[in-house]
């Protein structure tokens, strides 16, 4: 009998219940930590993944394979693939690959995002405009399709499932962004009103005010829509700059471009300090081998990549990648800027684009800790893809570390006081071995009702199960 009081108790504390324990003092005594669970491989493609609103299974993307996974408690299985059919590919088009993912809200469907990848079209510079399929779930049948913009990446479904966005990043020329001819990126809003097989879009342009880097060709790269379906905002990763896009209170019928409102916010720079000579496996970049004296100053441009929106609106986190082709003998605001990349995840202000504060140069030093591989010549660890969620009232950040193979966990509650809480090595083989990153983990999914992290890795075709700890 007291035993079970004792565990009733112990219960209601973890569940984070117990009044008379404030937040504050409650974060002082918890520990919040990962630990990797299992690894699926073989996987025909995992560039990016989508988690249903249950928690209870993902869908992975990735070369011109669709795979459905379960997500158990300790393990990930397949349950279905798809294949994609020359029926499918864009218009002239014969080859193309999935990009992006989105699942909808009741678990119905899946959106997946279909790139050209036609070698002639490419090389001329002719990519052309790519496709956003329906697939049924769990069956994975083609159920509706619409054509979108050229080079559509990130997808993104609002949680009230009335519409899609598609990042169309259209990145024609990545050689030369300084080219005036370049074509704008733009993004692609789906009507979802009457369902997926009668998808309908409306690609909204980006204007140039408020970018500072190549504002002639916004290139949009990751895509995300707030829990209330209000706004959605895309980093435009080459240009150094987030934009949002505010919504009508109610969709006009058809959609139609100006009925959006598109704001960009500069994304700015950063100086940190880093290990920034040498690749890895020579020199002083040996994980072996690592010193922090080695370090030096650097100042970059955060180029961030991926984004998420806190639950409750307020922040923009972003994954701060940065993009050697667009940065190189680049300014910006009067300082010159080095090709290391800016190795930090970033927290602004979801209304304003205020820059509110960052991790500092903690990424690196997570990883310097670790023994684990990057590059220190150019980006460092990498920090590709951000997540976030509510853990015992603190808001987290997990971040993939392409390089690096793992993924941090920062507390960034007080976005001016960011705290590295964890690093979880998704490769452990590759520690102090002075080889580069096998996994190069991007997409990553935090699953708040099963507190469990779910993150993709291209490079091996494999996924990754985190489970997050609470002590
Ligand atoms: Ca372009
Ligand atoms: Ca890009
Ligand atoms: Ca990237
Ligand atoms: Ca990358």
């Amino acid at each position: 009998m007291m035993l079970k009081w004792i565990l009733v108790a112990f219960l209601v504390l973890g569940l984070g219940l117990g009044s008379g324990v404030t937040a504050q003092t409650r974060a002082a005594n918890t520990a919040i930590k990962g630990e990797l669970i299992d690894t699926l491989t073989d996987l025909g493609g995992a560039e990016m993944l989508a988690v249903a609103k249950d928690g209870t299974f993902t869908v992975v993307v990735g070369g011109s394979t669709v795979t459905l996974v379960k997500i158990g408690d300790d393990s990930l299985s397949v349950q279905g693939t798809y294949e994609l059919t020359d029926a499918f590919l864009p218009k002239n088009s014969t080859a193309a690959e999935f990009t992006g993912v989105a699942i909808s809200p009741d678990g119905s469907f899946a959106l997946v995002a279909v790139k050209d990848d036609d070698e002639a079209n490419l090389k001329t510079f002719d990519e052309v405009p790519g496709k956003v399929l329906a697939l049924s779930l769990p069956d994975l049948k083609v159920i509706g399709q619409v054509e979108v913009g050229r080079g559509p990446d990130s997808v993104a479904i609002a949680p009230n499932g009335q519409f899609a966005v598609v990042a169309n990043e259209d990145e024609e020329n990545e050689e030369d962004l300084t080219n005036l001819e370049n074509r704008p990126g733009t993004l692609s809003i789906i009507d979802l009103r009457e369902g997926p097989t009668l998808m309908s879009q409306v690609e909204v342009p980006i204007p140039k005010e408020g970018i500072p880097f190549f504002a002639h060709d916004p290139q949009p790269e990751t895509v995300r829509i707030s829990a209330d379906s209000s706004f959605i905002v895309a980093t435009l990763q080459e240009n150094n700059a987030i934009a949002r896009v505010d919504l009508p209170a109610e969709l006009p019928t058809p959609l139609r471009a100006d009925a959006f409102t598109v704001t960009n916010f500069d994304a700015g720079i950063r100086t940190g300090l880093g290990l920034i000579e040498d690749k890895v496996g020579e020199g002083k970049c040996r994980a072996s081998a690592y010193n922090l004296g080695d370090r030096k100053e650097f100042t970059s441009a955060r180029e961030p990549d991926g984004i998420a929106i806190t639950p409750d609106g307020r922040y923009l986190v972003t994954a701060d990648e940065d993009n050697l082709t667009a940065v190189n003998q680049q300014t910006h605001a009067g300082k010159p800027l080095s090709p290391y990349g800016s190795r930090s995840l970033s927290v602004y202000d979801a209304q304003t684009g205020a820059f509110l504060g960052d991790s500092g140069n903690s990424i690196e030093e997570a990883t310097i800790a670790a023994k684990l591989p990057m590059r220190c010549n150019r980006k460092g660890p990498e920090p590709e893809v951000v997540s976030v969620g509510v853990v015992q009232d603190r808001t987290l950040a997990f971040v993939t570390l392409e390089r690096s193979d793992a993924i941090t966990i920062h507390d960034i509650t007080d976005p001016k006081n960011i705290q590295l809480l964890d690093t979880v090595v998704l490769n452990p083989d590759i520690v102090g071995q002075d080889r580069a990153a096998e996994l190069e983990p991007e997409g990553i999914e935090f699953i708040p009702e099963r507190n469990l992290v779910v993150v993709s890795n291209p490079e091996s075709g494999s996924l990754s199960l985190v489970r997050i700890v609470a002590q």
